[in-house]
């Protein structure tokens, strides 16, 4: 119940934008990259989960004419337990609304950790538009079906408490992917997420995410539509089902992925930690060539 003045807080914050500023002023060095379509999701802001600091990056570094938030990116299951909201998680928010100032497309398609904003379907908070599932029609004319995708999973149906107890182990191993980033940090290691390298390893979680991706795009097909995009099992993925295009644009915990579509309908996963890491390289080529060139 001490929480509630913070609840407050966080939601005064937010009505008060843009008159307030954010911890982290964004960086308007060099071009932004502009993309027709930007999808990102299961952000799960309010946990200690999020990686913040590399989708602050995304955010800056990137433009879009629409942009997609495909669910689970705010954390109410854990914020019920725990209030957690770092100002880093204000300054996400507040980019969001900065970019539909600015005349981004926001669509908010809630997921099942922000199934609480679900009854707000076909509402619209300063400029996002709220939605249960959208059709996304690409430059070269393809129909996409954008959802989070809780709805095929049916363990989370027939077992919700078993969900539950899934996500305490999660957090168990995302405070320990935590601790290793950390580490690797300070010894100058690329970032490399524990938890991702341990569900490619077992052997129950590949066959379930291999099932999942087919029943999701078995459901597109069904719907007369040409693809999928989803969010919700936390694996980036590009998969054809006989022409019926399946695609997972991640999440900002483990892998840091979001999925974009260039202005020609190409459609391309961009996996954060490696377009920084790519940046940084020829940011230092950059300054070994200049006393060369002088
Ligand atoms: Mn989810």
């Amino acid at each position: 119940m001490n929480d509630l003045p913070k609840h407050f807080d966080a939601a005064h914050k937010v009505a008060n934008f843009p008159s307030i500023k954010p911890s982290v002023p964004e960086r308007t060095l060099g071009e932004r990259r502009k993309f027709r379509t930007i999808w990102i999701s299961d952000v799960h802001l309010g946990t200690k989960g999020c990686n913040h600091e590399l989708l602050i990056d995304f955010l800056d570094h990137t433009d879009s004419d629409t942009m997609y938030l495909v669910g689970d990116i705010i954390d109410g299951w854990r914020l019920k337990k725990k209030f957690y909201w770092p100002p880093e998680h204000n300054d996400i928010v507040w980019r969001i609304l900065k970019r539909a100032k600015r005349g981004t497309r926001i669509v908010y398609i809630p997921g099942n950790h922000d199934e609480m904003i679900r009854p707000f379907a076909g509402m619209n908070f300063g400029g996002v538009e709220i939605m249960r599932a959208a059709f996304h029609d690409t430059a070269d004319g393809r129909r996409l079906m954008v959802l989070h995708g809780d709805e095929f999973d049916t363990i989370m149906l027939a077992h919700r408490w078993l969900a539950f107890v899934g996500d305490a182990a999660y957090h168990v191993m995302m405070k320990l992917n935590n601790w290793v980033a950390g580490v690797r940090k300070r010894l100058g290691l690329p970032y490399w997420s524990i938890s991702k390298a341990a569900k490619h390893k077992v052997k129950n979680a590949v066959e379930f995410i291999s099932k999942y991706e087919e029943v999701v795009a078995r459901a597109a097909a069904e719907r007369g539509v040409d693809g999928v995009v989803c969010g919700h099992i936390h694996t980036a993925e590009f998969r054809d089902f006989d022409g019926v295009e399946y695609w997972n644009d991640g999440d900002w915990v483990e892998g840091c992925n979001a999925l974009v579509e260039h202005f020609d309908g190409t459609m391309e996963i961009l996996h954060w930690p490696d377009e920084v890491a790519r940046r940084d390289g020829r940011r230092n080529d950059a300054t070994v060539t200049v006393p060369e060139a002088a």
